[in-house]
């Protein structure tokens, strides 16, 4: 067994052995590791209800992995380079050194705050360094940390922190983004107003904009930090014991709690890290995501600094102060990896080469893709303009719940294709399904994509509703994990992933639940009901095209427009805002009352030749109405 794959028939032959004999394949890589306490058992599982357990019996801390281990021989080696959304504010780098005394005066203030294991603490911070110290802090005292994309509304921040009991809330006073600056404070207050539950907040100054400290409650963290011990034991925890929760959209209105735990998910995303982006000693590393997405936490803290990797930590983004930004701060930094998503390259791709050809961008090595399928042209001017042609692009499926990337070329190993996915990583093993759940053998089979052995950082629970869990992705197949996505596996055995096959819209590879998104238009005082579908977008991916009923029929279309965005933007946040609001008098229903999504699409889509069968409906004649408002040209 080989820690790094170097070529292609090593690849092969370590997935044989992953697939032969998944224990030795995985006992071995968790060796490397520092445990306070040997495991008893590899792995033990169940798909059924599901149960999963690696590395039982283990006891360790996974902040000495990404932090003490390195000491001896990296200390002084940079973990983040910061780059602030104003690339005039002076820049921070911060080593493995001093991150870990960072972290160790941060886990000795939430221990004076009275932080014991298991607790839960929410994250609701911008993209600066001590997000990452927040992250870690957590992690060291045993506590689990719930981080918040702070773009989320008030509503969703407080709901997710009920959701999970947090008792402490770590924020700072606001946030520079683009040209705005943010009040994240207000927001955490608002938020707080429905969650009495919390006891303290943190606050880190950041923007030293005008904040209201509630007393007894609001402690600054400047403060805090300066008085704190740099000494801190990490506290052992089980193998098994959470190490996040991280909120995720599913098919119905409410995000779920995604649970991971602590050693499988540390073994695989440091295992998937290594071989999918093959850094080595020297590399620049950047990840352009927010910690408030599972690529953040995988990709951003815990992968690259448990590989002992130098990072770029950025603040800003891609179009401030214009949509060279990126490209800037790769020469900058000689950035050797990067890794973004299509929509951030289509955005890009508009705005025009005259942002892309002043930069050199000759550090590069290799590109990488996340968050939704990439089109071919993306693809291909991602190749050519930012990879120059000698970059590899990995291209790399995976979700919230599967913790690490599932599928994805290794660099430089794996021959890339074209919006394909390309191949499994050791350890693990894609099935694809027919509606039945019969597994489609062989190449050349398009279907629904599942998993039917567990990798290490599978999901364990959603927080607080194991049924949900099963129900979610344990219950469609049998014995089988369901992705969600639709799938297909080509004449070389490459896999392309074609899409959410449920009720997920995938907007600039952001998850929205369509339910989630009615739910919030119901909300508006003008709506009666709403119906929410994807349509195809060129720089989102996919947009969100709502169809509402008002109130008041005679109201004017704009006002209700206005009103619902800034509903949704109340309720969810700006990313959830519909692309497009049309007003209809009825919505296509069944007898029975179901709404027929499927015409809806249709006519998002702009391509109504083919409706199929509406007798069934309630009243058919409402058809043609939503096609004369239609908001895109259709044909058929
Ligand atoms: C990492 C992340 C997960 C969903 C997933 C897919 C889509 C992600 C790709 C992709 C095609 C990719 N987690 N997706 N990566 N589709 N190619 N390389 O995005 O939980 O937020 O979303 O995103 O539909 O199910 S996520």
């Amino acid at each position: 067994m080989v820690y790094k794959i170097n070529n292609l028939q090593e690849y092969q032959r370590e997935y044989a052995a992953s697939v032969e004999n998944p224990e030795a394949f995985w006992a071995k890589q968790a060796e490397r590791f520092q445990w306070k306490k040997k495991w008893d058992c590899v792995l033990d599982w169940n798909f059924s209800e599901p149960d999963v357990k690696w590395f039982f019996g283990g006891k360790l801390n996974i902040t000495e992995n990404c932090l003490d281990r390195h000491l001896l021989n990296k200390g002084d080696k940079i973990a983040f380079y910061w780059e602030p959304n104003d690339s005039a504010e002076a820049r921070r780098s911060i080593t493995y050194r001093e991150l870990h005394t960072e972290v160790c005066k941060f886990s000795n203030v939430l221990k004076s705050l009275g932080v014991k294991k298991g607790e839960r603490i929410c994250i609701y911070m911008p993209m600066i360094p001590e997000v990452v110290v927040a992250v870690l802090a957590c992690a060291r005292v045993g506590a689990i940390h719930s981080v918040v994309f702070a773009g989320f509304s008030a509503s969703s921040l407080s709901d997710r922190i009920n959701d999970a009991k947090a008792d402490l809330v770590i924020t700072s006073d606001g946030s520079f983004r683009g040209n705005k600056t943010i009040a994240i404070k207000d927001i955490v207050d608002e938020a707080l107003e429905n969650s009495p539950g919390v006891k303290n907040v943190v606050v880190y100054k950041r923007t030293s904009q005008p904040v209201t400290m509630k007393p007894g409650r609001d402690l600054w963290w400047n403060e805090l930090i300066e008085k704190a011990s740099p000494e801190h034991e990490a506290e052992p925890v089980e193998s098994e014991d959470p190490l996040f929760i991280l909120y995720t959209s599913g098919s119905t209105g409410k995000p779920k709690g995604v649970v991971h735990t602590t050693a499988g998910y540390m073994v695989f995303a440091e295992y998937s890290f290594t071989n999918v982006f093959q850094c080595n000693e020297d590399s620049i590393y950047w990840s352009t995501a927010d910690i408030g997405w599972i690529t953040g936490h995988s990709y951003i803290v815990y992968g690259p600094l448990l590989a002992g990797v130098t990072s770029v930590l950025f603040e800003g983004i891609p179009t401030y102060p214009n949509p060279g930004r990126f490209w800037d701060v790769v020469d900058k930094y000689r950035v050797t990896h990067f890794y973004t998503a299509p929509t951030a390259i289509r955005a890009l791709m508009a705005c025009g080469l005259e942002y892309v050809t002043p930069y050199k961008l000759d550090s590069l090595q290799v590109l990488g893709s996340v968050g939704e399928p990439i089109n071919e042209e993306a693809w291909h001017w991602y190749d050519d303009h930012v990879g120059k042609n000698k970059c590899p692009i990995v291209d790399t499926w995976w979700q919230t719940e599967t913790g690490g990337i599932l599928i994805s070329p290794l660099a430089g190993i794996t021959k890339t294709k074209p919006s394909y996915a390309t191949l499994p990583l050791p350890g693990v093993q894609p099935v694809i399904v027919d509606s039945e759940g019969n597994e489609l053998k062989g190449n050349n089979v398009e279907g629904n994509l599942c998993i039917k052995f567990p990798w290490p950082s599978i999901i364990r629970t959603t927080y607080g509703d194991h049924e949900r869990c099963r129900q979610t992705y344990f219950s469609t197949y049998k014995n089988l994990y369901f992705t969600g996505d639709g799938c297909r596996r080509d004449e070389d055995g490459y896999y392309r992933i074609l899409g959410r096959v449920d009720d997920v819209i995938n907007v600039s590879g952001h998850r929205m639940g369509t339910a989630e998104v009615e739910n919030a238009i119901n909300e508006d005082e003008t709506v009666i009901e709403s119906a929410v579908v994807g349509f195809p977008h060129d720089i989102k991916g996919q947009g969100i095209y709502a169809f509402v009923i008002c109130e008041d029929p005679e109201l004017d279309h704009e006002t209700v427009r206005q009103s619902v965005l800034a509903t949704v933007t109340r309720i969810i946040g700006p990313i959830a805002k519909p692309d497009k609001i049309q007003v209809v008098r009825g919505l296509p229903k069944t007898r029975s009352g179901k709404i027929m999504r499927r015409i809806l699409r249709k006519v998002a889509e702009g391509d109504v030749s083919n409706l199929g069968d509406i007798s069934t409906l309630l009243d058919p004649g409402v058809v043609e109405e939503i096609k004369k408002g239609a908001l895109v040209p259709l044909k058929g």
